[in-house]
């Protein structure tokens, strides 16, 4: 079970041996995006939607220096309530692991992490992205240059509302990371099922996204596609209800000096408090829908394999 690079749990390498789909999760969601308990209701959760869907769930994190792809249910409930894990994206990923540390890997560093192990698709709540007053602080997340090199399928709800989505569709384009709007024309603005922006592209089901991803590869395209996947309507709070929630985090971030890696959990946590909770709902339920729509079309990917 032990690699040179990573270790499987017994669940993810009993799918691996037996060539059954396996969805990657993340692990920064878990110490930096949500509070405790709620984390670990959400990843249980998350787990067991992918299950029912006929998937294996590869949570990924850096524990004491050793990178896990799949955790057992202790693991994951310890991870859960740690304290001071890094946040890490494929900058700091090696030395984490060089220096035997402990760290939650972000959409970056699971996708790096994922195609290690041979894992297509990936279910997260939304990506990093072009922060807003980028053009003074240079604040772009690394995920985006990681979708554009490695070949992994993300599903997220969009990128983060907090984020200059404009922008960050102009960057995605710029890389050529194939942005898709799945059964819908407008790019879903996370916690909102719609948005005022026009999605790039548009696939109305997992058999058509796991073709596209098939396509890539024989192409020889570098790099993953994002599928942006509506929050369902019964659990979304409305644009009008985010927007200044949104604006005030964002001043809020401002006069606290934030900057770098502490924005987008400061923003997320600031979030929360301001809209009561409601926000953390939303977010744990984009995620559930996220995971089923990855778990669907990694057995695609298995049923028809290119
Ligand atoms: N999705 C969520 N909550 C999160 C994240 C994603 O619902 O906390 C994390 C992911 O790990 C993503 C990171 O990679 O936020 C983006 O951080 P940054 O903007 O610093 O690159
Ligand atoms: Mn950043």
């Amino acid at each position: 079970m032990t690699h040179a690079l990573f270790t499987r749990s017994a669940a993810v390498q009993a799918a691996f041996d037996n060539g059954t789909p396996i969805i990657a999760l993340e692990s920064t969601i878990i110490t930096h995006g949500m509070p405790y308990p709620q984390n670990l209701e959400m990843a249980r959760k998350v787990e067991a939607i992918v299950r029912e869907n006929g998937a294996t769930p590869a949570t990924i994190v850096v524990l004491d220096g050793v990178l896990w792809v799949g955790l057992e249910d202790p693991q994951l409930e310890k991870l859960a309530q740690t304290k001071g894990a890094a946040k890490l994206s494929r900058a700091d990923m090696a030395v984490c692991m060089a220096s035997g540390k402990t760290g939650a890997t972000t959409v970056a560093a699971t996708m790096i992490a994922a195609n290690l192990a041979g894992i297509s698709v990936f279910a997260t709540g939304g990506i990093g992205g072009v922060h807003r007053g980028a053009e003074d602080s240079f604040d772009i997340s690394a995920d985006l240059q990681e979708l554009a090199q490695t070949a992994v399928t993300v599903v997220a709800a969009g990128p983060k509302a907090i984020l200059d989505v404009p922008k960050t569709l102009e960057v995605l384009e710029t890389l050529g990371v194939p942005v898709i709007a799945y059964g819908q024309d407008v790019v879903p603005a996370f916690w909102s099922a719609q948005s005022k922006h026009k999605a790039p592209l548009r696939l109305d089901s997992a058999t058509e996204i796991a073709r596209a991803h098939q396509m890539r590869g024989a192409l020889g395209l570098l790099g993953g596609q994002l599928i942006a996947n509506p929050i369902p309507k019964d659990a979304e709070i409305p644009n009008a209800d985010m927007m200044p929630v949104i604006e005030r985090a964002l001043q809020d971030a401002i006069t606290h000096g934030i900057t770098a890696k502490s924005v987008t959990p400061y923003l997320l946590q600031r979030v929360y408090e301001l809209t009561e909770g409601r926000s953390l709902s939303a977010n744990i339920a984009l995620v559930l829908n996220n995971a089923a729509l990855a778990a669907k079309i990694a057995c695609e990917l298995t049923k028809n394999p290119a």
